[in-house]
């Protein structure tokens, strides 16, 4: 399964010059202000708990296709993040091949090529099934694209997706709720959509001030234990019109489309729509959403157990969604390996790395939530410009507003 109407890939490792990105599908005339898009890739980069490596990188996109005149015209959007870690790594990371490998000229010196493999797997990350998988002797090759270095271009693609949807009037933001063992109650109230607009102002992008506190001690306790921390985050889109998806094929379910872009964040393991847990320790009549007769809209529902859909599709409820995120598996107190090599036992390799990234995996997941409401918006309404499409739009809110038709 993939987006159905939109394309989109990304290329680029996390040490080489540049991420790169393309976008195919959006219609022509979406106002894109590229100030917005980096503005998202500074709040991915930003979070409580990560490391040294976003000290050196500072992600600006580069357009180099598709807007024109702060417009798109139709063509496909491509843009370029470079990585400013770069310069430390062009021997290791070189594309032709290097001289027993040369040595790294500045800053955080990676050395050579030869003293750079790693042949020794970390429990939990991409290393050892990639490298049996890509028949690499270093298993470098794997980590450098499974890093979550890529995530940047997928914020790129989302911001300007946001953008796209904030024209039929659909919004998307994310808050953090838990960091390893510091958690909302689970009997707190739901963090409103304003709520969670205002969450930058958090170091650990949480609703509650307190909570927000014992996420920041848990990250600096992780920190000296040399420990690392998951989480979990909700995504909340407001104004979801209703019958996005459907329920007629298994692969036209929103649920599904949107548990695929999620769980393709790298380290996510999980996710949950609406209270979904809660829900399947209940009766049937305590975990639905009542139908009434409404005052402004024809059918209100005084409750949102479903997170947002029912049968595959958008009911007209916010989409909430929680996701599980897995504690780094990069440690500094490392677990047992096996050399690639030498078959011995010995410790994982221990890498730079972040102690902890929910905060950042929250505004990634807002970026893959964006992209699939956009898929599923111009499979519903279609349109090879924005006016085609804000015409259909309105078009279908007004039949609508006349169901069932007399
Ligand atoms: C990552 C390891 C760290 C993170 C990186 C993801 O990078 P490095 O090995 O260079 O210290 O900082 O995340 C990013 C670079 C980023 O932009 O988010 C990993 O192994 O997944």
């Amino acid at each position: 399964m993939s987006l159905r109407t939109l394309r989109f890939l990304t290329a680029g490792e996390s040490h080489g010059p540049m991420l790169v990105g393309i976008l195919e599908g959006l219609p022509a005339g979406v106002p894109i202000d590229c100030e917005r898009v980096d503005a998202d890739l500074k709040r991915r980069m930003a979070g409580y708990g990560r490391g040294k490596r976003m000290k050196i990188e500072s992600d600006v996109a580069r357009f180099v296709g598709g807007v024109r005149l702060g417009e798109t015209i139709g063509s496909p959007i491509a843009w370029l993040i470079e990585n400013r870690d770069w310069v430390n790594w062009q021997q290791v990371m070189s594309s032709a091949p290097t001289e027993s490998g040369g040595v790294a000229e500045s800053g955080n010196a990676p050395g050579t090529v030869e003293a750079r493999r790693i042949t020794r797997p970390r429990p939990g990350h991409a290393d050892l099934a990639g490298g049996l998988k890509y028949d690499r002797k270093d298993l470098r090759d794997i980590l450098e694209r499974a890093s979550a270095r890529e995530t940047a271009s997928r914020v790129a693609a989302g911001a300007v997706a946001r953008q796209f949807l904030e024209c039929l009037g659909i919004k998307v933001a994310s808050h953090v709720t838990r960091i390893g063992a510091a958690a909302r109650a689970e009997s707190a109230p739901p963090v409103s959509f304003a709520a969670a607009l205002a969450v930058d102002e958090s170091p650990v992008r949480c609703a509650d001030a307190d909570v927000a506190e014992a996420m920041v001690a848990a990250i600096d306790s992780a920190h000296n234990d040399l420990e690392t921390l998951g989480g979990t985050f909700e995504i909340i889109a407001a104004g979801v019109p209703v019958g996005l998806g459907s329920h007629v094929q298994w692969d036209r379910r929103l649920e599904a489309r949107l548990g695929h872009a999620l769980l393709s964040i790298q380290a996510q393991k999980g996710v949950e729509i609406g209270p979904a847990a809660w829900c399947a320790s209940q009766p049937g009549s305590r975990a639905h959403d009542a139908i009434l007769p409404g005052a402004s809209e024809r059918f209100a529902r005084p409750s949102n157990k479903a997170g947002g859909t029912e049968g595959g599709m958008t009911y007209g409820g916010e989409l909430r969604l929680t996701v599980y995120m897995k504690p780094l598996a990069t440690l500094r107190q490392p677990l047992p390996s096996v050399d690639i090599e030498s078959g011995e036992p010995v410790d994982a390799v221990v890498q730079r790395s972040d102690v902890c990234a929910v905060p950042a995996a929250a505004v990634v997941g807002e970026a893959m939530v964006a992209l699939v409401l956009a898929d599923a918006c111009l499979e519903k309404f279609g349109g090879d410009s924005l006016r085609e499409t804000r015409r259909n739009y309105e078009g279908y809110l007004q039949q609508m507003a006349n169901y069932p038709e007399r």
